[in-house]
C-alpha cells in the first residue's frame, strides 16, 4: 500500500506532469531525455513503524547525510510526455534508507521493471548542495533545449563568458531573470560523477541554469515551473541569437554598458 499523499504533495506531482508537457511541446525531452528530482522532506510525514512496511531496495552511491529525506523523481527511461497522464508509473516518492544503504519506494513506480532515474546519485548530490546551502531551491531539472545546445557547438558562443554575453545581449529579460549568468560546465560524459561534481560546483558559484556542454541543460528552482522558466528565457534569446545568424549577419546586440544598467537596476536580492 503507497503512502496517501498530502495535497501539497499532490500539487508538486500536478506541476511536474505540466512541466512535463511544456518539456515535450518544446521539443527538448526527445524519448526519455532528461530527468527531475524534488525535495519533499518537508512534506513527507511517516512514522518508523510504518517506514518498515516499505522494504528497502539497495542502492549504492548515497552519501550518509542523504539519510531520512525524502525525494520525487522520474524513473530511467521515463519519457516527460507520459508524466501528466501516467504520473505513478513514471514517478516515485523514495526516502533514503537510516543506513544511506538504500530507499524506501513510499508511491509511485508502478511500471514492470522500475528503477528511479540513472542520474539519482547525481541528483542527490545537487540535491544535498542545496539543502546545505540552505537554498529554497527544491526542484533540479534536466532537459535538452534545443538552441542553448546548438549554441554550445559554436566557437563564438562555446565557454560562460561568451555565451552569457550573447544570451545577455539579445534581450534585456535574460540578464534579468538569470543575472549570474548560465554555469558553463565542459563536456563530460553522461550520467558520470565528474558530471555530477562539476555541476554542484556550479551550483554553489550561485548558479541557477548549468549549461552541459553539447548535452543539454539543469536548472534549479523552487518549484518545477520557476527552474522551466528560467531555461525557457535563456533559450528564447539563444533562439534570438541564431535566427539573426541566420540571416548571414552578426547581431548588433545590447552593449556591455546596457547590459550593466540592467545588471544594476535589478539586482538580486538573494
Ligand atoms: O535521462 O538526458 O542525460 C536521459 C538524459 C541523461
Ligand atoms: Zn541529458
Amino acid at each position: 500500500m503507497p503512502i496517501t499523499l498530502s495535497k501539497s504533495v499532490h500539487q508538486v506531482i500536478h506541476e511536474v506532469g505540466e512541466v512535463g508537457q511544456y518539456l515535450w511541446q518544446k521539443g527538448w525531452a526527445e524519448k526519455n531525455a532528461g530527468n527531475l528530482s524534488v525535495d519533499i522532506t518537508d512534506h513527507i510525514s511517516i512514522t518508523p513503524a510504518n517506514l518498515k512496511k516499505f522494504p528497502i531496495k539497495p542502492a549504492t552511491g548515497l552519501l550518509p547525510e542523504f539519510a531520512g529525506r525524502s525525494y520525487l523523481v522520474t524513473g530511467t527511461g521515463t519519457r516527460y510526455r507520459d508524466i501528466q497522464k501516467y504520473s505513478s508509473e513514471c514517478l516515485c516518492i523514495l526516502q533514503i534508507s537510516r543506513d544511506a544503504n538504500g530507499f524506501h519506494l513510499l508511491w509511485g513506480g508502478k511500471r514492470e521493471g522500475f528503477k528511479p532515474t540513472s542520474e539519482l546519485p547525481s541528483h542527490l548530490l545537487m540535491q544535498n548542495s542545496l539543502h546545505q546551502s540552505g537554498a529554497k531551491e527544491k526542484v533540479v531539472l534536466h532537459t535538452h533545449p534545443n538552441e542553448l545546445i546548438a549554441l554550445t557547438h559554436l566557437p563564438e558562443t562555446a565557454g560562460e563568458e561568451k555565451l552569457n554575453y550573447a544570451l545577455w545581449s539579445m534581450i534585456p529579460e535574460a540578464k534579468i531573470y538569470v543575472p549570474r549568468g548560465i554555469g558553463w560546465v565542459p563536456y563530460r560524459l553522461t550520467a558520470s560523477q565528474e558530471l555530477a561534481e562539476e555541476t554542484v560546483k556550479a551550483l554553489e558559484r550561485k548558479h541557477k541554469v548549468v549549461m552541459w556542454e553539447k548535452h543539454g541543460v539543469l536548472a534549479v528552482g523552487k518549484n518545477a515551473i520557476e527552474a522551466f522558466d528560467l531555461i525557457d528565457a535563456m533559450n528564447k534569446a539563444a533562439i534570438l541569437y541564431l535566427l539573426c545568424k541566420q540571416t548571414g549577419q552578426t547581431p548588433q546586440g545590447l552593449s556591455r554598458e546596457q547590459i550593466d544598467e540592467i545588471g544594476k537596476t535589478f539586482a538580486p536580492k538573494d
